[in-house]
């Protein structure tokens, strides 16, 4: 007779990965936390604002019609949802009733605002839109910022040589795109000056596409970039979360890079819901001391989960490692 062992929890400590932990608590946000009978949420964007962490909660009703919510918290785990939504996909081709909707927001908070960003699906291939608000309770709605086929967009919260200055992805993947370029612009509104910031592939967790995560956040050493990096497998694409290190006065220098993934899908709802095998973060922001940074990220495009993060860990840890560019060892 065989003797059967209890199931081990997949939550086990790596060697390799020492620095992030996942909350108890996750999923931290799900469909049933909604103020209406919804489908499920993910990828949303969020900022601390004093003693708060305020979310721009992605969400999608009954009907599958996305919504924008935005959600408080004290503790950035349990979060009050409000019920008014601030945004809704244009209501005219090639936008209306196409896809996903609107969906992927992301915070930065600058010169006294806070700038939302967002993709917006249609028919001819996504677009960033950019809202603006001073206080999460009334909004702007700034318009586009992209031609079509662009998404990803964080903005760092800070100008460089008078000019602000964004990280994106044009879509694409595969041998079609799928790498992460820098942008900048005098108002937020027009953008250029635009380069290749970091390829795809440098390491095989990432071959397939990359793509910025979180909005930078300021350190010391150099701006902390979470981002995600897809490969692709008999199965489909599994989305990670990797770490870089751009240099504070001039973000288009990487100084260093994780070689390792940070982050991978590992728990039971990182790989049951509307899109499996996915980890994507979208915000990093001030944690509960000094050098700990609360990660948000989406798990399966159905809810939202929390992990958190040594400041300190994730920079040494990309210094160690170098610029790791393609074509390097
Ligand atoms: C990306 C975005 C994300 C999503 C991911 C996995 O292209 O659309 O919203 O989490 O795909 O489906």
């Amino acid at each position: 007779m065989i003797a059967l062992k209890p199931a081990e929890s997949s939550r086990r400590p790596r060697a390799d990965q020492p620095m992030i932990a996942r909350s108890a608590h996750n999923p931290i946000i799900t469909a049933a936390h909604l103020p209406f009978a919804g489908q499920c949420c993910f990828n949303s964007g969020a900022v601390r604002v004093g003693k708060e962490i305020v979310m721009v909660l992605n969400c999608w009703d009954a009907e599958w019609i996305p919504h924008f919510l935005i959600a408080r918290s004290k503790d950035g785990i349990h979060f009050d949802i409000g019920t008014k939504t601030i945004a809704t996909p244009p209501n005219e081709y090639p936008y209306i009733g196409h896809g996903d909707g609107i969906f992927d927001t992301r915070i930065t908070t600058l010169d006294g605002f806070h700038y939302i960003t967002y993709n917006v699906s249609s028919a001819l291939g996504g677009r960033i839109r950019l809202i603006r608000t001073a206080d999460f309770e009334s909004f702007d709605d700034l318009g586009f910022i992209t031609s079509i086929d662009h998404r990803n967009c964080v903005i760092f919260p800070q100008k460089f040589n008078g000019l602000y200055a964004r990280l994106e992805r044009p879509n694409g993947e595969g041998s079609t795109g799928g790498d992460i370029y820098l942008s900048y612009s005098p108002d937020l509104i027009y953008w250029g000056k635009t380069q290749l910031l970091l390829q795809k592939s440098t390491r095989y967790w990432e071959s397939e596409k990359i793509g910025p995560g979180a909005p930078p956040v300021r350190t010391d050493a150099g701006w902390l970039v979470l981002y995600h990096g897809c490969r692709k497998h008999m199965n489909g694409i599994m989305y990670n979360a990797g770490a870089m290190l751009l240099d504070l006065e001039d973000p288009s220098k990487v100084i260093g890079k994780m070689r390792a993934c940070l982050m991978w899908p590992e728990e039971e709802y990182e790989f049951r819901g509307n899109v499996p095998q996915v980890v994507f973060p979208t915000a990093a922001v001030a944690g509960n001391h000094a050098d700990e940074l609360f990660v948000y990220y989406g798990a399966a495009d159905s809810s939202i989960c929390l992990a958190t993060v040594s400041i300190s860990a994730l920079v040494e840890r990309c210094l160690a490692d170098g610029p790791c560019l393609p074509g390097q060892p």
